[in-house]
């Protein structure tokens, strides 16, 4: 009974507005690639293709090629999606990962995931540790989680949200060390260019086993144009990343094809040793 009266009157305050559950600030628990789903476990390493080389420069031709539309990255079923750090090759940045959420009318924006998209120098006893982690980093002194290096595979649950929610995602240049500033604007670059400060595409997009791989540039301007300062894989379900509108054709082909010529070097390689 009494259970009940304190229940209605809580009711009655969110009703009102008087109470707000607002999630705190880095709410995300940032779970290890041992605590992973099994079918990203079994495919990690083959994430490594897209980080690629440090300072490689990408034509403007494959930059545009694997852009993604995510105004158009709608759900289409319900799922929690989940985002998993793979790699990177930033020497001084320490970029920040966010995303927003926007279902109707309801924005949920600047939800930090990942406070430093950092590889950590602890992890180097990762197999190829190095071509997923070229230039890593010891944590800033006194920085804690989400504020400090990652391993590779580590991943957070972004939730659940329901069909017809958007998701979008911005990195947040070195904003651990204070960001980066042009003209005085913050360099905040989104998966939109059209809203980006400097208005340059900031990242591409790669599918590979229903996963969306996402490689940023994280400088003003596009800078060494390797699109791959800081790399994640984004789960959002089978079903929805089948589905996903726009998506332009050559980025599949693309990392198909990446995957494909890997392999083919490797036979190359196998039967120079043979001969
Ligand atoms: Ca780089
Ligand atoms: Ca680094
Ligand atoms: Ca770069």
């Amino acid at each position: 009974m009494k259970n009940k009266f304190i229940r209605s009157l809580l009711a009655a305050a969110l009703g009102t507005g008087l109470l707000s559950i607002a999630a705190p600030a880095n709410a995300f628990d940032i779970k290890s690639r041992d605590e992973a789903p099994a079918d990203f476990k079994n495919i990690l390493q083959d994430f490594r293709a897209f980080v690629g080389e440090e300072r490689r420069y990408l034509s403007g031709d494959t930059i545009q090629a694997k852009q993604v539309n995510l105004s158009d990255l709608t759900l289409k079923f319900d799922y929690d999606p989940k985002v998993f750090f793979i790699g990177e090759t930033a020497e001084i940045y320490r970029d920040r990962l966010d995303f927003t959420a926007t279902t109707g009318s309801q924005v949920e924006t600047g939800q930090i995931i990942f406070g430093d998209t950092s590889c950590n120098t602890g992890d180097r006893s990762f197999p190829n540790f190095s071509q997923f982690c070229p230039n890593p980093n010891d944590a800033l002194p006194g920085k804690v989680a989400p504020d400090k290096p990652l391993n590779v595979g580590d991943w957070v649950n972004l939730g659940s949200f329901q069909a017809g929610t958007k998701l979008d995602f911005q990195l947040v240049a070195n904003d651990i060390n204070g960001g980066i500033y042009e003209n005085g604007v913050k360099g905040v670059f989104g998966l939109n260019q059209a809203v980006n400060p400097d208005g340059l595409q900031h990242a591409i997009a790669y599918y590979y086993k229903d996963y969306l791989v996402l490689g940023f540039e994280d400088s003003f301007g596009g800078g060494d144009r390797d699109y791959n300062d800081t790399v994640f894989a984004i789960d959002i379900g089978k079903a929805n990343a089948r589905g996903v509108a726009n998506v332009p054709e050559p980025s599949v082909v693309a990392a198909m094809f990446a995957i494909a010529t890997l392999g083919l070097m490797k036979t190359r390689r196998r039967h120079q040793v043979v001969r």
